[in-house]
């Protein structure tokens, strides 16, 4: 049963021991939209610092937010066999317990749609869904126009203009993750074989950690709490939730458009004890043959691509040939 949310403390967590040396973690980087020139500069340094932050003031309308998680609570709801008329994810479709096809295990059911190919035997979804996409797409625009400018780039559509163009390859995907009553690790190893998902006296992750292979990724999810992201020094922090603003992933793709000076943040979700976590995430990929490469006017002279040349195309068909908590990139990574 999907729950509705309750309010929640915002307090920030700090997961694993804390060593001197580790620098402080001043907390999620929030970005107000609505003051552009303030905007630019700490998108940026949030991109390299963290890969990770929030955005307020975004300009996404809340009823439409609304009335879309309202939508999947009611899609998650249907029974087994109903939601089993889904087609599989593969990749596309509509998933439970599994995670890609390589034997990732995790305690989500979702639907994963593409924004070209909204499924036609489930209306709900067909125009709300669009919608919701060409709003959250406009953020991603208006986000990677100002990070442009940040980094002092020109033209500043340069990164932009992957996610505007109409083979943009565009994925939605809503996740529901039952809420965890008891907050010990279950017995049932068959379901969690991976040691680190049921580590004891921790709440069960109940989908593992990964970055994620596109551009970028702009996540919303209701008042519960479960996302976790990794520090540079390999700290996990959680993420206070906050269903009226976005969180926003460094993808795969920027770190390399931005030659490594942006970090593609590895990411988990980790069960909440109370209620129902249901999130919805736009992963915003270019085009299927655009050609990814540094950006010629980030480089330093004489700087070199830490990767090969590849296009979106190969750099996803590679990454759903992985295990969810790969290193993709370090296959494109030269030497
Ligand atoms: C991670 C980001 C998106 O959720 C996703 C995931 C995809 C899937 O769930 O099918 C993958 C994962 C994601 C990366 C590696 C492969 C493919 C599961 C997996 C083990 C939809 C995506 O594009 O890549």
């Amino acid at each position: 049963m999907v729950m509705l949310p309750h309010a929640e403390s915002q307090t920030l967590v700090k997961i694993g021991p804390t060593k001197s040396n580790k620098t402080k973690f001043p907390g999620i980087p929030v970005i107000d939209l609505s003051r552009p020139q303030e905007a630019k500069n700490l998108i940026v340094n949030a991109c390299q610092d963290y890969g990770f932050f929030k955005v307020i003031n975004h300009g996404v309308p809340p009823l439409l937010v609304s009335e879309l998680e309202h939508e999947a609570i009611g899609f998650f709801n249907m029974t087994e066999s109903q939601k089993d008329q889904y087609c599989p994810p593969n990749p596309l479709g509509y998933g439970k317990n599994r995670i890609g096809t390589n034997g990732d295990v995790g305690r989500v059911e979702y639907l994963l749609l593409s924004a070209s190919n909204f499924p036609t035997n489930c209306n709900i979804f067909s125009s709300l869904a669009k919608e919701y996409v060409e709003e959250v797409r406009k953020l991603g625009c208006n986000i990677l126009e100002m990070m442009a400018e940040g980094l002092k780039i020109e033209p500043k559509s340069v990164l932009s203009r992957m996610l505007s163009d109409d083979k943009a390859d565009t994925v939605l995907r809503l996740n529901h993750y039952p809420p965890c009553l008891d907050p010990k690790p279950e017995p049932n190893l068959d379901l969690y074989p991976n040691h680190q998902i049921m580590s004891h006296g921790k709440p069960p992750i109940v989908f593992g950690e990964h970055t994620d292979p596109q551009l970028i990724s702009i996540a919303r999810s209701n008042a519960a709490s479960g996302l976790q992201i990794c520090l540079a020094d390999g700290t996990w922090v959680a993420v206070p939730h906050d269903d009226s603003s976005f969180f926003i992933n460094v993808d795969d793709l920027l770190q390399v458009m931005t030659n490594g000076r942006f970090r593609s943040v590895k990411h988990r979700v980790v069960a909440d004890s109370s209620k129902s976590r249901v999130s919805m995430i736009y992963f915003g990929g270019s085009p299927l043959m655009e050609k990814i490469s540094p950006l010629g006017l980030l480089m330093e002279p004489g700087e070199e691509s830490m990767y090969h040349d590849f296009t979106w195309f190969e750099y996803k068909s590679c990454s759903y040939k992985t295990r969810l908590a790969d290193n993709r990139l370090s296959l494109f990574h030269k030497n």
